[in-house]
């Protein structure tokens, strides 16, 4: 790996949900774990005290207002998912022609993500009219900018035991012989009253571990309008959990046999989980998620009978069932992991992005 250490400044702010901070949160760890210097400004960093309750070697956070007192950047700015910089950055940026700036955009496998990666994007307006920012996008195939997957990844993974955190999350519920562990975040998605009826059919016994959150409340929800109580019923155990940080959420989906995920970071790390799951789209008004979903479909050769599953979890679909099978499919399983080693084989966003500014600076 190569030995660089530059100052990078990641700008963030939180739309909504915990995407943006939980995607910009894993760059700057893995920049830092690689020996780069990382501010991190953002404007709501709440949600790092449960992401990432013990920071990460070579990051600070800094509060998006204190960005009004900047007068020189690093040798990177990242301007994540077209966060608009503060002027006196923008200012900065304009002093400093050897900085790079780069807008990160969200994840898609979309064909325009190949054909957009690496552009240039004049600024026509502005303290830095006259610089150049540059589109970074990740992406699943090569000429995108790939996923964020840490050096240490497959070691971690490697050492990870299963049936020990199994045995510390049962809680009062003792796990039964052949139970099907399913990790639930999402939003509130059609059909999971119908889903959680389904599984509580079904001849194996289930545990839903599920995230804190909308997922919680949606579960709720769907367990009121079922007549069952909160924990769910003799077939299906449901477990709630609290908010864990961004380390014991990659446990949770290591540990399950079934990953629901939703938005972006937490369907990223599904797939460095190598099982089969369900993606909750974040869904957008004008529908647009609906090709974004289609296109992760294709690019990843999903199994036809998965696919009608995601259609209905995101409403693409009339039907409000979603035909849960009795037991998985083995196909399933093969998705996941030939999703994995695929996608392993490609190089990761982080050493992509690194090589990328170094030939943008040595020009
Ligand atoms: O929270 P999200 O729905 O975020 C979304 C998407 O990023 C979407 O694209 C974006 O436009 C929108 O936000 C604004 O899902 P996502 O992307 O999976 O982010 C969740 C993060 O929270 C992820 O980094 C994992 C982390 N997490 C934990 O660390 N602990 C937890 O207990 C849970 C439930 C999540």
């Amino acid at each position: 790996m190569k030995q660089t250490n530059w100052t990078w400044d990641i700008f963030c702010r939180v739309i909504d949900n915990h995407g943006d901070l939980g995607v910009c949160w894993r760059l700057c760890a893995e920049l830092g774990a690689r020996g780069h210097h990382v501010r991190l400004w953002v404007d709501d960093g709440a949600a790092l005290t449960w992401m990432a309750p013990s920071g990460s070697l070579g990051v600070e956070v800094r509060s998006w207002e204190s960005a009004s007192q900047i007068t020189e950047v690093g040798h990177v700015v990242v301007e994540a998912f077209g966060c608009f910089l503060p002027e006196t950055v923008e200012r900065a940026i304009a002093q400093q022609p050897h900085t790079v700036w780069i807008n990160l955009e969200y994840l898609s496998a979309e064909n325009y993500v190949t054909r957009s990666h690496g552009l240039p994007s004049p600024v026509m307006q502005g303290p830095a009219k006259g610089c150049t920012k540059w589109f970074f996008y990740p992406g699943f195939t090569p000429g995108t900018g790939g996923l964020l997957r840490e050096a240490n990844l497959a070691a971690r993974q490697l050492q990870f035991d299963v049936a020990a955190w199994r045995s510390a999350m049962s809680g009062q519920q003792a796990i039964r012989a052949q139970e099907r562990w399913i990790s639930l975040f999402c939003y509130e998605p059609q059909g999971l009253a119908a889903l959680m009826l389904e599984l509580s059919r079904s001849s194996q016994p289930t545990r839903v571990c599920v995230t804190a959150g909308r997922a919680q409340s949606a579960t709720n929800q769907a367990c009121q309008a079922l007549g069952w109580p909160l924990f769910g019923t003799d077939r299906l155990h449901i477990t709630p959990l609290p908010h864990l940080s961004q380390t014991e959420f990659d446990h949770l989906l290591w540990a399950c046999d079934l990953n629901f995920v939703r938005g972006e970071d937490s369907l990223v790390r599904a797939l460095w989980a190598g099982k089969p799951l369900v993606w909750h789209i974040y869904p957008q008004h004008d529908l647009a998620h609906h090709d974004k979903l289609r296109a992760f479909f294709n690019t990843t050769h999903m199994p036809n009978s998965l696919r009608r599953v995601h259609e209905v979890w995101n409403g693409i679909s009339s039907a409000s069932v979603l035909d849960w099978p009795d037991t998985e499919p083995t196909d399933w399983a093969a998705w996941g992991q030939t999703c994995r080693n695929d996608l392993t084989a490609q190089p990761d966003l982080c050493t992509q992005l690194v090589n990328w500014v170094e030939q943008r600076r040595v020009r």
